[in-house]
C-alpha cells in the first residue's frame, strides 16, 4: 500500500487531520489501535474554543456543532462557599466558548470519512513506524493475522499519550518535561439536567469539584480524589454526597442527581516532549503534550497542531515549499506552552495539595478573591480560558 500521510491514531487529533488534508487533496491513511465503538466510549474533553470550532467548519465537519453545542460566554468560580461569575464575553470584547462533548465531535469526524470513503483501519495491530529519518518512511501493522505495509511521504504520530510514535524516536533526541500532580479527577456522567446553565469550578476545603454537562439534560461532575482512589470505591450514592459536600448552599439545593452512565478516574499530569518533529515524522496532540483537564485545554491545544501541520502538508505538495515543515514544531510549542503554564496554574489555585495545608488554602482564597475583584486579573483568566490567539 502506499499514502501521501500515514496518520496514527483515530482520536480526535488524527480525524481532524484525516479531513483537513482531504479538503486540501491529500491523500492519508488512519490506523487505529482500538475498534470505533470504543474510541467513542472515552468520555473526555468538552469544551472548545473559537479557534477550534472555526476548524472544525474548515474541515466541513461543524454543522451539528452549531445545531446541538453550548454556547458559553462565562462561568463561575466557587470558594468560601460563594459563587462570582467571569465574564468571558464582557472581559475579552465579545469571545466565547462551546460545550459541545468530544465523543460528539469525534462521531462527526468518523461520520465525514465514512460518508467520502476514506480509509481508516481500526484494530490495526502492533504498529510500528520506520525510516523518518530518511524520505520514504514506512509504516508496518497487523490486522485479522496478517502484516501490512505502507509506504508514505510523511508519518503523523496522532496516537495519543501512550502512543507508539513518540516511543520510536532514538532516546535522546527527544526532551521530556513532566510535572505529575499528587490526585487525580473522578468523572460521573449521568441524564440529569445541569446545576447550573454554566460552568461551577469549586475551590473547597474538601478538594476541587467541577460542574459541567454536555447539554440540557446530561451533566458531567468531576470530583478531586486521592490518587490511590479507585472507580469502585465510590459508589453513585458517595458521589453526590462529597459533591454536594464541595458546593454553594444554593448549587447543592438544586443539583438532581441520578445513576451514572460512566464513571472513571482520570490522574492530572503536565507533559511536554520538545521538539515535535523528527524527520518525516510529525507528534500531534496527546502524542506531545498533556495538560492537566483543569480549563479544558488539551482538545483545544490538539487542534491547533493539526491545523498547522495540515498548513505545512499542504503547502509543501502545493509548493514544494519545506518552510511550514521546519517551522511546525516551534510554532507548535510556542502556543503549547501558554496552554501548559495556564492550566498548571488554574490546577494549582483550585486543588487541595496534600503538602499545602491550611495555608495553602489560604492563599488559595486570597488568590481567588484578588482575581475575582480586578478587571484585569479577571481579564487575563478571560482570555486565556477562550483561547488565546493564533
Ligand atoms: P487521543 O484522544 O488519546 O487519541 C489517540 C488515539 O491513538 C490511538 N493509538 C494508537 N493507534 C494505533 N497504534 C498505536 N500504537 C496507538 N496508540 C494509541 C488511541 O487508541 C487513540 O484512539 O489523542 P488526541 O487525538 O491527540 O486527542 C487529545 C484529546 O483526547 C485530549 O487532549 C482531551 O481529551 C483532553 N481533555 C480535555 N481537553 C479539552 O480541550 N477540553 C476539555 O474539556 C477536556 N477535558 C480531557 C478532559 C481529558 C480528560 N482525560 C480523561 C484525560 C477531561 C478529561 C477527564
Ligand atoms: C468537561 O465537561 O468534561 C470539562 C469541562 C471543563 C474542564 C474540563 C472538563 O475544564
Amino acid at each position: 500500500m502506499r499514502t501521501q500521510v500515514a496518520i496514527i491514531g483515530a482520536g480526535p487529533s488524527g480525524l481532524l487531520l484525516g479531513q483537513l488534508l482531504h479538503k486540501a487533496g491529500i491523500d492519508a491513511i488512519v490506523l487505529e489501535r482500538q475498534t470505533g465503538d470504543y474510541v467513542l466510549g472515552r468520555i473526555r474533553a468538552g469544551v472548545l474554543e473559537q479557534v477550534s470550532m472555526d476548524l472544525l467548519d474548515e474541515a466541513g465537519v461543524g454543522q451539528r456543532m452549531h445545531a446541538e453545542g453550548l454556547p458559553h460566554g462565562g462561568f463561575d468560580l466557587l470558594f468560601q462557599g460563594m459563587r462570582h461569575r467571569i465574564d468571558m464575553r464582557v472581559l475579552t470584547g465579545g469571545k466565547q466558548v462551546m460545550v459541545y462533548g468530544q465523543t460528539e465531535l469525534t462521531r462527526d469526524l468518523m461520520d465525514a470519512r465514512q460518508a467520502t470513503g476514506l480509509p481508516t483501519v481500526y484494530e490495526a495491530g502492533n504498529v510500528t513506524v520506520h525510516d523518518f529519518d530518511t524520505t520514504k518512511p514506512l509504516v508496518r501493522y497487523e490486522k485479522d493475522g496478517q502484516t501490512h505495509e505502507i509506504a508514505c511521504d510523511f508519518i503523523a504520530g496522532c496516537d495519543g499519550f501512550h502512543g507508539v510514535c513518540r516511543a520510536s524516536v532514538p532516546r535522546g533526541a527527544v526532551t521530556e518535561y513532566e510535572k505529575v500532580y499528587p490526585f487525580g479527577w473522578l468523572g460521573l456522567l449521568s441524564d440529569t439536567p445541569p446545576v447550573h446553565h454554566e460552568l461551577i469550578y469549586a475551590n473547597s476545603t474538601r478538594g476541587f469539584a467541577l460542574c459541567s454537562m454536555r447539554s440540557a439534560t446530561r451533566s458531567r461532575y468531576y470530583l478531586q480524589v486521592p490518587l490511590s482512589d479507585r472507580v469502585e470505591d465510590w459508589s453513585d450514592a458517595a458521589f453526590w454526597q462529597e459533591l454536594r459536600l464541595r458546593l454553594d448552599p444554593q448549587a447543592r439545593d438544586q443539583l438532581v442527581t441520578g445513576p451514572s452512565i460512566e464513571k472513571s478516574v482520570a490522574p492530572l499530569r503536565s507533559f511536554v516532549a520538545e521538539p515535535m518533529r523528527f524527520g518525516r515524522m510529525f507528534l500531534a496532540g496527546d502524542a506531545a503534550h498533556i495538560v492537566p483537564p483543569t480549563g479544558a485545554k488539551g482538545l483545544n491545544l490538539a487542534a491547533t497542531d493539526v491545523k498547522y501541520l495540515a498548513g505545512a502538508l499542504t503547502e509543501f505538495y502545493a509548493e514544494r515549499s519545506e518552510a511550514g515543515i521546519h517551522h511546525y514544531s516551534d510554532r507548535c510549542l510556542r502556543r503549547i506552552w501558554k496552554g501548559e503554564r495556564f492550566s498548571w496554574w488554574f490546577t494549582s489555585l483550585m486543588h487541595r495539595f496534600p503538602n499545602d495545608g491550611a495555608i495553602g488554602q489560604k492563599l488559595q482564597e486570597a488568590e481567588l478573591d484578588y482575581l475575582v475583584g480586578s478587571r484585569a486579573a479577571s481579564t487575563v483568566m478571560a482570555e486565556n480560558y477562550v483561547g488565546l490567539p493564533l
